[in-house]
């Protein structure tokens, strides 16, 4: 990224390029009204562009008198704005050739090509959000499931700034009484004793830090999603799994046993989280050599599966194949199982029993999935599908899965370890009755770090890594 001169005018298609109703072509910066006063010609006479209302009239490239397009557009004069600079927005149609002639016209007439998540990296250095908000606008624009939106609504609104200055506010009042103590060692003192500097330690700065630290562990499969891998013999209905559970029909269905040999991915949402599901080929005791390239697969892709759905034939007694599926589960033995007893709509009555004939077998091979949950589905009827997603939700999110409020992420999480570090090598250091110059100190450097998530004291580098992320127009 180059390096921001923060007095020139940016300009960016903010819009999704591709097929859809209107686009928006943005600029930020002083001559933001300068050069849409050249470009637009608004259908009222009296259009004064006043701030943030919006004018409807007709793009014009000015050196060849042409149209470009209807537009409608608005100016939002600074400070109340994204950036606050001066900002304006050219809503369009939006074919790719508009926005591109539109975005060219600025430039031609002062703007320049704005940096991927440059208006928000504008906002962050003039003050208008912190880094964390930032960072938070950066997971709404990619948020593909409702939790990571949520949480980052909710930091973007600074929910999860306030926790952070509040913890900032706990490690400034304990240094300050310290100093106090450094310099006035004779005297008592009014501010703080150590008592109150312990219990504000432990209660306002290592508690809540912990707490966070603790949301991030609950909300990674929420951040990151999580991979499900559907593994069973050939025939098993994984492929039917997969469409009935994402609605769609993407894996092909036969009663051909090996029809699946690729990887199949579907996305759907369970508990808030994306949840990619993985259909694979079937596993079976002597594989044809296509076969055997789609199981390869699998064993590559296992490794980083969050949850395998074993699928059985309920209907079919366990057989070769099967126990090929459990040697392959079994060397994987960290990541959880749910066993999917599929097609009961073949068997009129007596499912429980079956199934439980089943789990005798599959435990007899592997002790280990006693306790492993189960269900009964039909994937071809859509049946039992509703317990399997809760249980899929129970493995993956926890019984009690709901969306936490504030999670920070993974680069605020590893600042938050290391202020929690130094807290408690603060703390120590007063119990251990050292004098307050050894807490001082590290209550002074887990300042500095923490001072790193919200951006007030942070590298360039970090920024570049940051905003590099963005997309191009925010
Ligand atoms: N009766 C019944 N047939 C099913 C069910 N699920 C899949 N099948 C059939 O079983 C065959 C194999 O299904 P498929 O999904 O391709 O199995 P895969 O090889 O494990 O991917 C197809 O003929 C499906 O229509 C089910 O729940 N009930
Ligand atoms: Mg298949």
């Amino acid at each position: 990224m180059t390096k921001i001169r923060e007095d020139d005018t940016i300009a960016a298609i903010s819009t999704p390029l591709g097929a859809g109703g209107i686009g928006i072509v943005r600029m930020s910066g002083p001559l933001a009204l300068d050069i849409l006063k050249k470009l637009f010609s608004p259908s009222a006479h009296h259009c004064r562009f006043k701030s943030h209302t919006l004018y409807h009239g007709i793009i014009r490239n000015p050196e060849q008198d042409q149209i470009v397009d209807e537009a409608l557009c608005v100016f939002m004069k600074a400070p109340k704005t994204y950036t606050r600079e001066d900002i304006v927005e050219i809503q369009c149609h939006a074919g790719y050739s508009i926005l591109r002639q539109i975005l060219e016209l600025c430039i031609r007439h002062g703007a320049r090509l704005a940096e991927p998540g440059e208006f928000t990296k504008r906002a962050f250095l003039n003050g208008r959000i912190d880094l964390i908000q930032a960072e938070a606008v950066l997971d709404l624009t990619s948020a593909q499931a409702s939790g990571l939106s949520h949480m980052g609504a909710r930091a973007v609104k600074g929910e999860l700034s306030k926790r952070i200055r509040s913890i900032r506010k706990g490690l400034v009042g304990c240094l300050a009484a310290l100093e106090v103590a450094i310099d006035y060692p004779e005297e008592d003192h009014e501010i703080l004793d150590q008592a109150d500097i312990k219990r504000i330690l432990e209660k306002e700065v290592i508690e809540p830090l912990q707490t966070l630290i603790r949301a991030f562990d609950r909300s990674k499969i929420h951040r990151f999603g999580a991979g499900v891998l559907l593994v069973g013999r050939p025939n098993a209905g994984k492929s039917s799994l997969l469409n009935a559970l994402s609605c769609e029909d993407k894996a092909i269905v036969t009663e051909i046993p090996g029809t699946t040999r690729d990887i199949v991915e579907a996305r759907i949402e369970i508990g808030g989280a994306c949840i990619t599901l993985l259909d694979t080929a079937g596993i079976r005791h002597e594989p044809d050599p296509i076969e055997a390239m789609g199981i390869g697969k699998i064993r590559q892709l296992a490794p980083t599966a969050n949850l395998f759905l074993w699928l059985l034939d309920i209907s079919k007694d366990f057989n070769d194949s099967d126990e090929a599926v459990l040697d392959m589960i079994k060397s994987f033995d960290h990541i959880p199982v749910i066993i999917v007893f599929n097609k009961v709509d073949k068997i009129e009555i007596g499912h429980k029993a079956l199934a439980r004939r089943l789990l005798e077998k599959i435990t007899a091979h592997h002790e280990k999935l006693v306790d492993t949950p189960y269900c009964l589905v039909s994937a071809k009827r859509h049946s039992g599908l509703d317990q399997l997603q809760k249980s899929i939700c129970e493995i993956l999110l926890g019984t009690e899965a709901r969306i936490p409020d504030v999670a920070p992420n993974l680069r605020q999480k590893e600042i938050l370890e290391k202020t929690l570090i130094l807290s408690h090598q603060a703390l120590q250091g007063l119990i251990g009755g050292l004098s307050p110059e050894i807490p001082a100190m590290d209550i002074r450097q887990a300042l500095d770090h923490l001072s790193e998530t919200t951006g007030e004291f942070v590298t360039e580098d970090v920024l570049e890594q940051i905003f590099s992320r963005f997309c191009l127009g925010k």
